[in-house]
């Protein structure tokens, strides 16, 4: 590192003072803390998306800010590799240092020994580095973003452009679409999602057109967040084809405050603005705060505030199923793969088994499901939170591309070649994305002419019950086998071992939130009132091992 840059790097960081006494860790989507205590991370984080575009040739990197599905006090940020996927896991180790430096000095030498080893050129001499820059809509992301963005120009050569309001998938999508040398404004964006989606409905077969009833309209709680906004222009785009009410929009109400697809799925209860009375029997879903995962649920006819929830599991049941009645009509052997986590519903998992699918596991986050899922041809993931999408190998979509274009195969392959190439299009390829997953859904609905009740028939969920547990040290939890079993403390495990087997069809895991200061509990089982008593007793346990 040259002289110039050196300087620049310390007085910089000089204005940007860690937090004391707090140590910060780089979690399931990078880090999230109150955000009053961010400005430093942030900051930091600003100069590693500016060092990884240097290490990457110049590739542009994303950079967003958000928390995501937590309280609106709360802010973070997450980053996105060249790829438009979550930053590299061999640069998380660096990410935690730099987040924890004491002071400038600490920090600079850091940087400086990374950048030696990394081959990474700190000297000035034409390095052009690009980080795209986002936020959601929380109060404190205007100042952090101003942070981020100091960080990245004390790169020398870096430069940061900023996007504005928008939800993370569209971030990575547009970081992994200008890394592709194709058009990548939120313009094109939408014109994407929409312009695929009409393709989907267009190739719905004449036959079964007619013998479908409407299936009605989509009432969609925006969790008061940045999906309100965003989607009120797909609404525009698509009138004619969806009908779409929008609620939660952020206009009053609180971000992620009894709202939200992680309140509805974790509480299996109405977001607010939702009314039992009046809603009931409605197709109805919920994206998160940053718009990256949804669900869909119905309220009961109890007159409160009860659903049926379709989670994350089902939305990936339906896209598995849809995606194999199109391979079938292809008569082609393709590799199909579906990812879930030890969240995933016992019967959604049999489910997709008797489907004739491949399901592997992995910890929890988007960064493991979306690595595995590059495996395949075609490969599926979904966590049951409501994260995920489906990936497309390139190989495939040449040969289906080729099919298309191929009238010898006949208009039925045809069809089918295209509508497979039309989700490739619609699903964000770079990260789960609730904008292009719910319009999937709706195109499958009206393709199969499925009510929401009629979805929620594949399979019946195991009664199951998640629970938060707030210990002194969450990172006394270390768990192994895809989060299925405690390592440490020692002696847990075997506890939860012993109640879970009182428990038929029992199963049950614990492990630390990456993005909470919680120990979660997640419990199964043949009953609800087993499932509920299951979590009760594991979340006591968890309390005694731990404090
Ligand atoms: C993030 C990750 C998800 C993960 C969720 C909860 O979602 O992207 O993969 O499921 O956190 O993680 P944890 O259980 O570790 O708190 P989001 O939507 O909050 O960014």
């Amino acid at each position: 590192m040259n002289e110039e840059q050196r300087s620049i790097l310390l007085q910089s960081s000089s204005r940007f003072p860690p937090p004391k006494g707090t140590k910060l860790s780089y979690g399931t989507a990078g880090f999230r803390a109150d955000a009053s205590i961010l400005q430093s991370t942030v900051f930091r984080i600003g100069i590693l998306a500016a060092l990884r575009s240097l290490k990457t040739g110049g590739a542009v990197i994303g950079l967003m800010i958000t928390a995501s599905h937590n309280k609106v006090s709360d802010n973070g940020i997450k980053v996105a590799d060249p790829s438009g996927g979550m930053l590299t896991q061999d640069w998380e180790p660096f990410a935690d240092s730099i987040a924890n430096a004491p002071d400038p000095e600490s920090l600079v030498k850091l940087i400086t020994d990374f950048a030696k080893k990394e081959n990474i050129p700190l000297d000035g001499a034409k390095a052009a580095a690009t980080v795209l820059l986002g936020r959601d809509t929380r109060p404190s992301g205007e100042s952090l973003l101003e942070a981020a963005n100091k960080g990245i120009c004390c790169v020398v050569g870096a430069v940061a452009i900023d996007m504005g309001i928008v939800t993370t998938p569209e971030l990575h999508w547009m970081v992994r679409a200008r890394n592709k040398g194709l058009k990548a404004t939120e313009l094109h964006y939408f014109d994407q999602l929409s312009t695929s989606f009409r393709c989907l409905i267009d190739l719905i077969p004449e036959k079964s057109r007619d013998n479908h009833h409407p299936i009605g309209k989509l009432v969609v709680d925006c969790s008061n967040g940045v999906g309100g906004e965003k989607l009120q222009v797909l609404k525009e785009k698509l009138n004619a084809f969806l009908h779409l009410e929008i609620r939660n929009s952020g206009n009053s109400g609180i971000l992620n405050e009894g709202v939200g697809a992680d309140y509805v799925q974790k509480e299996k209860v109405a977001p607010q603005g939702f009314f039992g009375h009046s809603d009931v029997g409605i197709r109805c879903a919920s994206l998160d705060g940053d718009a990256d995962r949804f669900v869909y649920f119905t309220l009961t006819s109890n007159g409160d505030n009860k659903i049926n929830l379709v989670d994350g599991d089902k939305i990936l049941s339906l896209f598995a199923l849809f995606i194999k009645q199109q391979l079938s009509i292809l008569n082609e052997d393709v590799g199909v793969g579906v990812v879930q986590t030890a969240y995933a519903n016992g019967a959604s998992t049999k489910y997709l088994n008797d489907l004739g699918l491949k399901v592997v596991f992995t910890p929890t986050g988007v960064k493991y499901l979306h690595g595995k899922a590059e495996e395949y041809d075609i490969g599926i993931y979904f966590e049951a939170n409501g994260h995920g999408t489906v990936l497309f190998s390139d190989h495939l979509l040449s040969w289906l591309d080729g099919i298309k274009n191929e009238p010898c195969s006949g208009l039925e392959k045809q069809n089918a070649a295209k509508r497979l190439l039309a989700v490739a299009n619609l699903m964000n390829q770079a990260v789960g994305d609730a904008l292009s997953g719910l319009l999937l859904v709706e195109a499958i609905l009206q393709h199969m002419g499925w009510s929401v009740d009629k979805w929620n028939e594949l399979y019946h969920d195991l009664p199951s019950r998640q629970l938060k547990v707030k210990v002194a040290d969450r990172s006394a939890v270390v768990t192994t086998n895809a989060e299925t079993s405690v390592e440490k403390p020692p002696g847990l495990q075997e506890a939860i071992t012993a109640l879970t087997a009182k428990y038929p069809q029992g199963r049950c895991f614990v492990r630390p939130s990456g993005t909470e200061d919680v120990v979660r509990v997640y419990a199964e089982a043949k009953t609800q009132e087993e499932a509920d008593e299951l979590a009760d007793s594991v979340a006591k346990i968890v309390q005694q091992f731990l404090g």
